[in-house]
């Protein structure tokens, strides 16, 4: 059964109280990349799937402050509560460091995460990259904003004019390589986009398409966590996000399906979905049987 959408005074106290666990976070990755402290790592799936302290001291920064102030909301956490199932049921869904990979090496492309789902589609998301000073916002049917002021998508439409962003994924098998690789190339060679560009956090590119920075982005191997507060964000900036195997009108986002392309209009998401299915990008990534 849904749950009831939650009242416009509901969210938005909920967006003040993700956005100040967010500059909580957020001051905390400041000080570490400014003191360039010393770090504890520990590898996930791969060598270059890496854990840190500070991943999971922002973690409870955040789910304190969020749980503090909406004890009955359930959260979907990256370091901690990753196996959560997502409900019907109002959601946080964390990111305490998206961009680890970066955050490690000391790199602008790192931030903090907070997205809110209700019958599991985001309804309100908040990335915080400190390294950028932005501070990226939005409720559903509210608009999208950088530190505050209206963000839109660009309105590219044409591959040869757009800048694409796709990610080195954490699989380094050579199927998941050979598909970024196909990828790429078909990108620089066929498509012949203005440029390819390839950073290390899918919150930070996604608002990237929701401001007008890139037109396309899109990614196998991310996770709820990673993609929930950015759906939001880019949705409101006039942007699409869809999974990344479905080119229907439906804009559906399963935030479980390990993927996503986001454009600035359907014409540029469709190409990322081209892209992946051409190139068997979802299987390879996923190690999932061809
Ligand atoms: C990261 C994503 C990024 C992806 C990395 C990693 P994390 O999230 O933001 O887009 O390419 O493999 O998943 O692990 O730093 O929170």
């Amino acid at each position: 059964m849904s749950h009831p959408a939650l009242s416009p005074t509901v969210l938005a106290r909920a967006l003040d109280i993700a956005k100040a666990a967010a500059a909580m976070a957020a001051n905390l990755i400041d000080e570490c990349i400014d003191r360039r402290v010393a770090l504890e790592i520990e590898q996930k799936s791969s060598s270059a799937d890496m854990v840190t302290q500070y991943d999971k001291q922002c973690e409870e920064l955040v789910l304190k402050h969020l749980s503090t102030e909406f004890p009955d909301f359930a959260v979907l956490s990256e370091e901690t509560k990753s196996d959560v199932v997502i409900t019907d049921a109002p959601t946080w869904i964390v990111d305490p460091i998206d961009g680890t990979t970066s955050f490690v090496h000391n790199s602008f492309d790192c931030g903090v995460s907070i997205g809110l789902a209700v019958n599991k589609r985001p309804v309100l998301g908040v990335v915080h990259l400190p390294r950028m000073k932005e501070v990226f916002t939005a409720i559903e049917g509210q608009g999208a904003f950088l530190n505050g002021r209206k963000i839109s998508v660009s309105s590219i439409t044409d591959p040869a004019k757009a800048i694409v962003c796709t990610h080195v994924p954490y699989n380094r098998s050579s199927a998941s390589v050979a598909a970024l690789l196909g990828i790429n190339r078909e990108l620089m060679q066929d498509l012949k986009v203005h440029a390819v560009r390839t950073y290390g956090s899918a919150a930070m590119d996604m608002c990237s398409v929701a401001c007008g920075r890139l037109d396309l982005y899109f990614e196998v191997g991310i996770h709820a966590w990673d993609m929930a507060a950015a759906a939001v964000i880019v949705r409101e900036a006039g942007g699409v996000v869809h999974n990344v195997d479905d080119p229907s009108d439906k804009m559906n986002l399963d935030l479980s399906s390990r993927g996503m392309s986001c454009g600035s209009n359907h014409e540029m998401s469709k190409l990322g979905t081209m892209l992946a299915t051409k190139h068997n990008y979802r299987a390879a990534v996923l190690d999932l049987p061809v």
